[in-house]
């Protein structure tokens, strides 16, 4: 007879601290370089900028993963170097030899000629733009990432992340592509997030194939419900992931700390 044995998939850990100074430029370490570019899309019909941190060291005779890195709703695709400190978050982490060799990739997530945050950030075309954006992050942007930057292609080389409805956008475009992403991290999920039946409607296809499925978020952020549901979704399904959540609000001392955390697992 089997016997079906209960698992424990969620690992909460909503005591982790990031190290002191951790946002904080350290001289006498080697630093990434972050750089403006632009490709091709032919969904938008346009050329779009993305910004692109390569690590300290970086060379072409090497290959890197990459993560797919997703801002807010008033952001763009500066969003995660002005406020978020991503270069010097990860020059530290590098320093300290926490983190597996990636280049990070930040896209503007509304797929759309004016991709500018506009005056109201809750649009319909603005909101509808961040999902369509799903068609340019896999038909025009990663194809361009890998033409142009040498790195790795298979899943198991590709996470995808972001913090509020980028964090919604990881969490719908990551779970529906579970043969392009094996990593996937949701910071603070805005109610841009698929109802839990809709995200996963057959656990089964994306159990075995994630290597890590992330959320997060503060515990006084009035979006915490969003969280909250899809967890426990997961878990009723038996779906690994981690569960975060950590004092704090919807704001970016929480999604520095997210990425400090998340970035150390991945590609390990
Ligand atoms: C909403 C509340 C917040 C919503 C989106 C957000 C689409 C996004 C917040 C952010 O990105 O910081 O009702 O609906």
């Amino acid at each position: 007879m089997l016997l079906l044995v209960a698992v424990q998939y969620v690992r909460p850990q909503s005591d982790s601290k990031p190290a002191e100074g951790f946002d904080q430029i350290r001289e006498n370490i080697p630093k990434g370089k972050v750089e403006t570019v632009e490709y091709p899309s032919k969904t938008v019909g346009a050329d779009r900028k993305v910004m692109i941190y390569t690590p300290p060291e970086f060379s072409k005779d090497q290959k890197y993963n990459v993560l797919y890195l997703l801002h807010g709703i008033g952001g763009d695709e500066t969003e995660w170097f002005y406020h978020g400190k991503l270069n010097i978050i990860l020059d530290n982490l590098y320093a300290d030899n926490e983190l597996a060799p990636m280049i990070v990739v930040m896209p503007n997530g509304r797929a759309m000629k004016d991709d500018s945050a506009g005056e109201n950030i809750f649009d319909k075309q603005k909101i509808r733009a961040f999902s369509d954006f799903e068609q340019d992050l896999l038909e025009d942007l990663i194809p361009f990432v890998e033409s142009s930057y040498p790195v790795y292609s298979g899943r198991e080389n590709r996470a995808l992340a972001g913090l509020s409805m980028g964090g919604g956008q990881s969490l719908n475009f990551g779970l529906d592509n579970p043969d392009t992403f094996a990593w996937i991290g949701a910071f603070s999920p805005a109610p841009n997030t698929k109802p839990p039946e809709k995200l996963v409607p057959r656990p089964g296809k994306v159990i075995r194939k994630l290597k890590l499925l992330w959320i997060s978020c503060g515990s006084e952020d009035e979006l915490l419900y969003v969280s909250e549901r899809t967890h426990d979704y997961l878990g009723e399904k038996g779906v690994p992931h981690t569960y975060y959540v950590e004092p704090g609000q919807h704001n970016f001392t929480v999604w520095k700390n997210n990425l400090y955390q998340f970035s150390r697992l991945l590609f390990q």
